[in-house]
Formats: structure tokens, C-alpha cells, sequence
């Protein structure tokens, strides 16, 4: 799916702003109000989460049905386009009317859908009604605990004569941010139009061979100028299908970006997408990009910030970007979801190296409050399957032209050991999907929790290993020397798979500004200690291509007993102070290049 963008051929109109609002109840609101303006509307911006604009736990914690509203009028000058009306994201589940009329629904609160209006847009206003569902449950992705309690609390006792307020139980660890998180655009096209752009660049020798793909809807003939940053064309092609070659091909580098831009037509309409030529290739126990062994140094991040707390906030995408840079390191994963568009074109602009993982966080039944009683077959009481197969056909359509993107993470921290059978034949085609609809078969991967790895079926299929790991937190918490130990164990067990290994997460929470000469949990000191053991161990071991340290900030958890204030592990805080550790890592990772640092025989 293209970025919606302004150019010559296409109008772009961005209906950010103030919109009416008004909570809903749990229940779906009946259609036929739909076509009405909102009665007493409260103000509310878009794009943000509608969680902390108001206080009170109305807001914070509501539970169920939402409603957006705000006028649509169509400048005349736009009569005769095509109409698009396009959504960022709306989180979790979204319904929009126009004019009282279903004009589409959508599941996922992290992908982008849209819809053509040409027809149903009248000239003068129109209301555009969006309904919002924020609840997360068996059948969502991320899940939410169905029984009551989440996997922070514990499960919420049944007493007879006490009603717990209703509200969402997520399976995970993010604060549940909702509402119309990222930007809604109206957009023109002529009345045939380009579709959709795929470009799979190769490298041979000083020269890109890259083949393309114009999905086009209508007549016209398609042609393609491939220009250089400085603006020359370096290559030309027609046809819907075809390749080009760029000689001398200046290529796209960790933290060292170059993008070209193919500038295509079809009949009357034209479109400019922006490309990295990269390779990366997993080899043995190295990953390659542009056929040298990388290094990941980096993050799992969120998209959180306080007032705004999902929504986009660019302002803080390019000042995390410059935080990154300024400690050293060169990647992110996008746990526990895909970014936002906006998101994923800086990091290609500023050569930031993304693991881009899907909403499907939560696929355990086994731990937290839903675990209990009997273990359960995940795969067997979730009916998440065939929407995991849609989010991860609409992350890779949307992303798979990004240079930044070098793997797919198909999931964060599944159940994969309590019934490892069930997880393989869940996860396999899974796997398989996720390289056929990628048209440069990236690298795949699920990120693994830590678990009785010994029996997992599941991550042993996947191209690199990626583990989240808690030695010295979750497991030996204040023995350090044990964790080691622990440590140096599981990853001699990985070591005989002969596939890379890296860390996704690892880490301690931290309340910036607790001190103590001796490091003990929730210091300072005794993050810094725990990242200086676990390096000590992985720096050891040359299939180990990697470390994602969580989290990059301090964010907003569910309230329960194992947070205060959030989830506290950020290397920075929430409004982005470096913490002690920040100081060890950038002294750390500027230390360590990209490229090279695990050659063999070092
Ligand atoms: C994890 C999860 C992450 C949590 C983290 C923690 O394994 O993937 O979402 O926030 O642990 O801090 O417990």
C-alpha cells in the first residue's frame, strides 16, 4: 500500500486537528446514530490516544466503544479525482461512516486501511463518524486476557458482592493507548491510477539490478526515471514489470543512508517512492548487509509518550532517532507492533536498521494472569490465527519497499515449550507466509521468551535466533554471578544450532536517580552491572550478531504490583534522560562497529 503523498498529479488534504469526541460504552453504538452530530461533544486531537488528553479514569481506563467526529468538505477544485479517504491507524478496531453510511471496517489498531469516496463525498459538508473499539481479547491481536486480571496483577478474585470495574486485561506489558493514533488523509488519484510500487534491488558488482512491479488500475502506459539524491536520472524502464540497472550504485549503509527515487507514471497519474539499495542475507552464523557481517546495537522501543501516548509524535521520532546516534548504536525492533509510516520513512532517510515486527504479542496463555490451573494449549483456546495471517500480509505490503527493514519479526514472546507441537504447526506456515509475501525474502523471525528453551520446536526453524532474556532480573535477580552462569549455559545450547543468536531484549528495571554504592535492584549501578555481566558472557560467543537492550525509554504500563509508574527499563526515562547506563553504552557501542565485530578468528 503506497504512502499517501502530494505531488503534481495528487492532492493531499491531512485532516489532523480538533475533532468532536465523545466515550462510548461497551457496546457498539447503533448505526443509526451514526449519521448524526454528536450531542455535547468534547474536543479531542488527532492523531493521539485518547487516554490521557482528559483526566479521570473515564478516559485512562476506558473499556469498549469510542466515537470521532468532524466535518469533510471537498474543494470544488478536486471535483473529477479520484477520492481516497485514508487512516494511519486507528487502534484496535475501527468502523467509519460517512454521511450515516458504513463506508469500511477495520481490525488492528497498526496498519493503515483506506477507502475510495469519489462517489459518496457531496459537495458542502459531509460527517465522517469514526466508531472506535479499544478492547483487546482472545480474538485480537494483541491479545487480551478473557478471564479478568492482567499480566501484571494476577487474576482479579470472583467475590460475591464485589463488581470489578469492567476493563481490558492485556496479555502484555504496554499500556493499552487508543483511539485515532496516527494521521487521516483525504487523497486524490486521476481515474487510473498507480496501485501499488514493488522494487527488489540486487547487487552485482558496482551496478544495482533492481526489478519492480507497477500494480495499476486502469489504462495507461507506465514508464519509470530513476534519479539520484542529487536529482539525475540514472536509469529509466517501462512497462509494468520490468528491471533497470543503476551503475556505480551508491549504496544504502547502516547510519549512512542513500536513497534513490523512482518517479513513476501511468497514464495521467505519478508517483514518487523513495529506495535504499541494500543486501542483506543471513550466512552461517553471520547476517549480512551489503555482504558484511552486522552487529546489531540497539532497542526494542515503544510508541509512547506522555499526552499524546500512542499517537504520532514526530517530534519525538527525530529526537529518539538523534538519541540513537548520539549513544552509538544502529537498529530498533518495533516491538510490540508496526511503527508508524512516518516512523519507518525517517529510519530509511537516516539509515537506522529495523527489526519490523507484527501486533502479535500476547500468544501465551501460560504466564501471567492468564496463566494458572492446568497449562493450556494456546494455539488451541486463541482464535487469533487468520488474523495474524492478515497482519502480517499488510505489515510486509506496507513496508516491504523500506531499505531500513533487514527482518520480520512475526511475533513477540509466544508460547512456544508448553506444547511445542502446537506452536510449530502454528508457527511454520506462518513463517512460510512471511517469506512468500516478502518480494525480497528478508530474514524471518519470532522473538523468543525465555522459557525451557531445551523443548522449543519453534525458534529453532526461524533465520536468526532472537531472544528476549532476564538473567539478573526475572531469573537470579541480584545474583549476577548466577545469572552468568545461567547465561553461558543457554547460549552454549544455541551455539550448536549453527544459526545466528541475538538478544532482543535483556534488561532491568531502573528508577533513574536511585543510587547505591553496592548495585542492588532498581539502582542505577545495578543496571549498568547487570548490562556489563550479560556483555561479559556474550561478547564470548561469535555466533551472538547482536544486542537490543530494553528499552530504549521508560513507558506506560496497566497499573499492577510489578510497576510503578510504568515499565521503569528505559536507558533513558520517559521524557529522554539518559540514565547511567546510557553513559556505559555509548561508550560501549561507539566502541564496537557495525560491520565486522564478530569476524571468525578474531
Ligand atoms: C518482555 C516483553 C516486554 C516487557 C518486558 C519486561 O519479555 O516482551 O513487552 O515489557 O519483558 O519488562 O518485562
Amino acid at each position: 500500500m503506497l504512502y499517501p503523498r502530494l505531488n503534481e498529479k495528487r492532492a493531499l488534504i491531512d485532516l489532523s486537528g480538533i475533532w468532536n469526541f465523545r466515550l462510548g460504552i461497551e457496546d457498539e453504538p447503533p448505526e443509526e446514530q451514526m449519521g448524526a452530530p454528536l450531542s455535547q461533544p468534547m474536543s479531542i486531537a488527532v492523531p493521539a490516544s485518547y487516554n490521557d488528553q482528559y483526566a479521570g479514569e473515564a478516559f485512562r481506563d476506558h473499556y469498549g466503544w469510542v466515537l470521532y467526529q468532524r466535518t469533510v468538505s471537498l474543494p470544488a477544485i478536486l471535483a473529477g479525482e479520484r477520492l481516497v479517504l485514508r487512516f494511519g491507524a486507528v487502534t484496535q478496531s475501527a468502523k467509519v461512516y460517512l454521511n450515516g453510511k458504513l463506508l469500511t471496517t477495520h481490525k488492528g489498531g497498526f496498519l493503515p486501511f483506506e477507502s475510495e469516496v469519489t462517489d459518496i463525498l457531496q459537495p458542502g459538508d459531509n460527517l465522517l463518524t469514526v466508531a472506535v473499539d479499544n478492547r483487546v481479547n482472545h480474538s485480537t491481536l494483541p491479545v487480551g486476557s478473557e478471564k479478568g486480571g492482567n499480566m501484571l496483577s494476577g487474576l482479579i478474585p470472583d467475590l460475591p458482592g464485589v463488581t470489578p470495574k469492567k476493563q481490558n486485561y492485556p496479555n502484555f506489558d504496554f499500556f493499552n493507548y487508543c483511539g485515532i493514533n496516527r494521521p487521516v488523509k483525504l487523497y486524490t488519484t486521476p481515474k487510473s491510477y498507480i496501485k501499488d510500487i514493488t522494487l527488489v534491488p540486487s547487487v552485482q558488482g558496482e551496478n544495482a539490478d533492481v526489478s519492480y512491479c507497477i500494480d495499476t488500475i486502469g489504462k495507461g502506459d507506465i514508464s519509470l526515471i530513476i534519479r539520484d539524491e542529487a536529482g539525475n536520472t540514472v536509469a529509466t524502464a517501462t512497462g509494468a514489470e520490468s528491471s533497470f540497472v543503476i551503475r556505480n550504485v551508491q549504496l544504502w549503509e547502516p547510519l549512512n543512508a542513500y536513497l534513490y527515487t523512482a518517479e513513476v507514471r501511468f497514464g495521467d497519474d505519478l508517483y514518487y517512492e523513495p529506495f535504499g539499495v541494500r543486501t542483506v542475507e543471513v550466512r552461517g552464523t553471520e547476517f549480512l548487509i551489503n555482504g558484511k557481517p552486522f552487529y546489531f546495537k540497539g532497542f526494542g522501543k515503544h510508541e509512547d509518550a506522555p499526552f499524546h501516548g500512542r499517537g504520532l509524535n514526530e517530534t519525538l521520532n527525530v529526537k529518539d532517532i538523534g538519541l540513537i546516534r548520539w549513544i552509538g548504536a544502529n537498529s530498533f525492533r518495533t516491538s510490540h507492533y508496526p511503527y508508524s509510516e512516518e516512523m519507518m520513512l525517517l529510519c530509511d532517510r537516516e539509515g537506522i536498521v529495523v527489526i519490523d515486527e507484527t501486533p502479535a504479542v500476547g500468544v501465551n496463555l501460560n504466564f501471567g494472569a492468564a496463566a494458572g490451573g492446568e497449562p493450556k494449549d494456546t494455539y488451541k483456546e486463541l482464535s487469533v490465527a487468520e488474523h495474524h495471517r492478515e497482519v502480517i500480509k499488510e505489515m510486509i505490503c506496507r513496508d516491504k519497499n523500506r531499505a531500513c527493514v533487514v527482518m520480520w519479526s512475526i511475533a513477540n514472546e509466544s508460547d512456544t515449550t508448553t506444547f511445542p507441537d502446537s506452536a510449530l504447526e502454528y508457527y511454520k506456515p506462518l513463517y512460510d507466509l512471511a517469506h512468500s509475501c516478502d518480494p525480497q525474502n528478508r530474514p524471518v523471525t519470532l522473538v523468543g521468551v525465555q522459557n525451557d528453551f531445551s523443548k522449543d520446536k519453534t525458534l529453532p526453524i526461524m533465520d536468526v535466533i532472537c531472544l528476549n532474556r532476564y538473567y539478573g532480573w526475572y531469573v537470579y535477580g541480584g545474583d549476577l554471578k548466577a545469572a552468568a552462569q545461567a547465561l553461558k549455559i543457554e547460549l552454549d545450547y544455541w551455539s550448536r544450532l549453527g544459526k545466528p543468536l541475538m538478544f532482543t531484549e535483556y534488561g532491568a528495571d531502573t528508577v533513574a536517580g536511585l543510587h547505591t554504592v553496592t548495585p542492588s535492584m532498581f539502582s542505577e549501578e545495578y543496571q549498568k552491572a547487570f548490562y556489563e555481566m550479560t556483555h561479559a558472557v556474550t561478547d564470548g560467543y561469535d555466533f551472538f550478531i547482536g544486542e537490543q537492550v530494553w528499552n530504549f525509554a521508560d513507558f506506560a504500563t496497566v497499573q499492577g504490583i510489578m510497576r510503578v509508574d510504568g515499565n521503569k527499563k528505559g536507558i533513558f526515562t520517559r521524557d529522554r534522560r539518559p540514565k547511567l547506563a546510557a553513559h556505559y553504552f555509548r561508550h560501549r557501542w561507539q566502541e564496537i562497529p557495525d560491520f565486522g565485530y564478530k569476524n571468525k578468528g578474531n
